[in-house]
């Protein structure tokens, strides 16, 4: 298994929406306390992926910081990232483990009691969870579990469990007090704030 500190755990928004662009973006969350990074992107094509990534590997690799690539395998493979996050209804996880090899992490998203019952955890390294709250960050969303329902998921999982999801200061505080959370992960908390370093800071 590989393992990684997911306790602070950021989701780039589409760069429009990132306050500072990308990378400033990011590096002004990680000075925050940001310690892990998944590249997300659900408009731009490969190449354009690729274009935007580079520069932001660069400044994580500069800092010791992971970055983990969302969805796409092939761009986490051919800029050799260290991880991938993939969806129930992305490529299958055996695929996936089986194109970044067995040292790269990878995290899966689950949202129901099945699914988690279903993680190989020889393939699989973590889980993310959610959405806890509403979220306008991702419109395909299933309806959000609460603290309540995250928790119950969370005490099923045989692998470090991050919550994602309409997560702000207070909301990432009650995941925190559950103690089941290995990290909880955000978006627009971070990357539309006018202080992406205290919006971070915050969260810990
Ligand atoms: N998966 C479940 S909710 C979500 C993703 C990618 C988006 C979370 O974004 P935000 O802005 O932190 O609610």
């Amino acid at each position: 298994m590989n393992t990684a500190d997911y306790s602070l755990y950021l989701v780039t928004d589409e760069t429009e929406r990132c306050r500072y662009g990308l990378v400033e973006t990011v590096r002004r969350a990680v000075e925050g306390g940001v310690t892990i990074v998944q590249y997300r992107s659900e408009q731009l094509n490969h190449e354009q992926q690729r274009e935007q990534v580079l520069p932001l590997q660069a400044y994580l690799r500069s800092v010791g910081v992971p970055l983990i690539i969302n969805d796409n395998v092939q761009l986490a493979v051919e800029i050799d990232a260290d991880g991938i996050h993939v969806g129930q209804d992305d490529m299958p996880v055996p695929r996936a483990r089986a194109l970044i090899g067995p040292h790269k992490i990878l995290g899966l998203t689950v949202t129901t009691p099945e699914q988690i019952a279903a993680v190989d955890t020889d393939l699989v390294d973590y889980l993310g969870c959610g959405p806890v709250y509403p979220t306008i960050t991702k419109d395909d969303a299933p309806p959000p579990m609460g603290v309540e329902g995250w928790s119950e998921l969370a005490r099923m999982s045989p692998l470090p469990v991050v919550a994602i999801g309409g997560l702000n200061r207070e909301r990432t505080a009650a995941i925190r007090a559950t103690g089941l959370a290995a990290g909880v992960a955000v978006v627009s908390h971070i990357c539309a704030a006018e202080n992406p370093t205290q919006a971070a800071r915050e969260l810990l």
